[in-house]
């Protein structure tokens, strides 16, 4: 008998695992897992997940890489309702979020591995806040690095009607988020301070992922000499240079 008590015990730990899993149900819902029942314990899922992510982001990648190499214009960023929030954590301004239809942020892992050759421009749209003018900004020269270089912005060749080359201090600085500071100012958090995620420098002069319905610091706006303008629309979009 008392040997029969260690037997039984070993054979529960091993069979326990595939018991826990005959009441896992696993459903893949708009972009979210939706668990129910014991499915092995969040190490796995969260496995899976990041797997998932990857592909879903590869497949994205695949798709728009077909309209770059037919010279079309892929958007990466837009503005236009203020319906999504854009004061996000790392993780959301890399793998992206929004409505492809409406307000998003493509991701930056995308961005990068499609601007990676660095013969690219970009193209951005913008309309004023106040007296509603057409702003266009263009750079003949745009890229964005690796995650292991916090997708550092490579921007330059400036030209447009938008007053102002509003990139320019932007140039050559790495991407930060409210949980990701990679600014210039070691004491401060731009990106916490500006409610956005964006390549922030010592300061943000530039904030086209602000607030959509502030004025002031923390808002969506565009750097104009020494006064940001703020908006109510911007659309940026890249394409291969011709
Ligand atoms: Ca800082």
């Amino acid at each position: 008998m008392l040997l029969k008590i260690p037997i039984l015990l070993m054979c529960w730990f091993l069979i326990q695992p595939h018991f826990g899993a005959k009441f896992c149900v696993k459903k893949y819902v708009n972009g979210k897992w939706i668990i129910k029942g014991d499915c092995g314990g969040r190490k796995r899922m969260s496995a899976l997940q990041k797997q998932l992510k990857i592909r879903a982001a590869d497949e994205k990648i695949k798709k728009l890489e077909n309209r770059i190499a037919n010279g079309k214009w892929v958007v990466f960023q837009r503005r236009k309702y203020g319906n999504v929030d854009f004061f996000r954590g790392w993780d959301d301004y890399v793998n992206g979020f929004g409505n492809r239809d409406g307000d998003f942020w493509l991701g930056l892992e995308p961005l990068h591995q499609m601007t990676k050759t660095g013969n690219m421009e970009l193209k951005i749209k913008m309309i004023t806040r106040k007296k509603g003018v057409h702003w266009l900004a263009k750079y003949s020269s745009f890229s964005t690095g690796p995650g292991s270089d916090s997708y550092r912005l490579q921007v330059s060749g400036y030209s447009g009607n938008a007053t102002y080359d509003g990139l320019r201090a932007h140039n050559n600085q790495q991407f930060s988020t409210k949980d990701a500071d990679h600014d210039c100012y070691s004491m401060r958090n731009r990106a916490f301070e500006h409610e956005s995620g964006w390549w922030y420098n010592y300061c943000g002069p530039s904030n086209l992922n602000g607030n959509f319905n502030k004025t002031g610091l923390g808002g969506f706006s565009w750097y104009d000499v020494y006064d940001p303008r703020h908006l109510r629309f911007s659309e940026m979009r890249f394409r291969k240079r011709a």
